[in-house]
């Protein structure tokens, strides 16, 4: 057989570039929580599909008590730490250092997210857009722990893969809203090529040291900095420095539907919205459960 052309074997053909960067800075979020916002703030309030990426440090008694979700999905990935959560189905868990919790809220979730451990618990939450089809289905929530999360490693390249697959690992996360989610570490001196769908929206967030992105001659970007990329097939990164580089990259596929959003409300139309506010406050179409229930914090974020 002759030998085929294709992103992951022959390089990329069109590396996609920077075309925009966030630095994000700490804001006050949740009852005495901290969040860098980069994705939702003011200045690029929806990323398609993407609504929100919160970089999160959270230190007891702070936290995310009782709120509601309705029409997206929360991807909870802890760095440091541990988040128990608790919803009104008696659904409960922690989600400790590495692990991911991907919680497809549907039609409606009432939960908490609290400290679960002793200092600054930190991690990354990412809300990702459902169609219009999907934004009523049931709740699901899909949890990996940390071992068991598929991981690569190649030419002095480290991936964690959280949704869709890199160096021949792949996730196990079935992802409503197509989309990739990966964790990498590049040890210095390491230039990795990663292909990514061409239609799909993508970005990188800086979590530590310095990488370059897009162009080999570009400026290096630190921690907390989100990058946008524009049009191509794939990334190319490097280390050129003498530290660890860890970033995330995410991409999906941009749904292109209108977006109607009161906080944790995300649906398609104004409409919809004051059905959803009025569904939360008389307990229905998904919210019967909240009538009666409270948290173990005892606490509401007020909605
Ligand atoms: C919130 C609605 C919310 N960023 N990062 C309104 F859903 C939230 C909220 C969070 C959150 C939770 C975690 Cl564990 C991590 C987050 C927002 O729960 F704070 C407000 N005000
Ligand atoms: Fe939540």
């Amino acid at each position: 057989m002759p030998e085929k052309e294709s992103s992951s074997c022959a390089g990329l053909k069109e590396p996609r570039l920077v075309v925009r960067k966030f630095l994000a800075r700490p804001q006050p979020e949740g009852v005495g929580a901290v969040v860098r916002r980069s994705i939702g703030r003011f200045e690029l309030r929806y990323f398609d599909p993407f609504l929100v990426l919160d970089e999160f440090s959270v230190t007891a008694p702070a936290g995310f008590p009782d709120h509601p979700h309705r029409g997206f999905e929360t991807v909870t990935y802890m760095l440091q730490g541990a988040v128990k959560h608790e919803d009104f189905d008696g659904h409960k868990g922690t989600i400790g250092p590495g692990d991911l919790q991907w919680m497809t809220a549907g039609r409606g979730i009432v939960h908490s997210e609290m400290p679960a451990a002793q200092g600054t618990q930190k991690g990354l939450q990412l809300w990702i857009n459902l169609s219009s089809k999907y934004k009523m289905i049931e709740p699901r929530y899909q949890e990996i722990s940390s071992k068991d999360i598929a991981e690569a490693a190649k030419d002095g390249i480290k991936v964690r893969v959280i949704a869709g697959e890199a160096l021949g690992a792949k996730s196990a996360i079935y992802t409503r809203t197509p989309t990739m989610y990966l964790d990498f570490t590049l040890e210095p001196g390491a230039h990795l090529q990663q292909p990514i769908p061409g239609s799909w929206n993508v970005f990188v967030y800086v979590l530590e040291g310095e990488g370059i992105f897009g162009r080999s001659k570009s400026s290096p970007v630190n921690a907390h900095h989100l990058l946008l990329l524009g049009p191509g097939d794939g990334l190319e990164a490097w280390n050129k420095s003498s530290k660890l580089l860890r970033f995330i990259l995410v991409g999906g596929e941009p749904l292109c539907e209108p977006l109607a959003q009161f906080g944790p409300f995300v649906m398609n139309t104004q409409e919809e919205i004051d059905r959803t506010i009025d569904d939360f406050e008389n307990y229905r179409n998904g919210f019967e459960k909240a009538r009666h229930w409270r948290s173990e914090s005892g606490l509401t974020l007020g909605f």
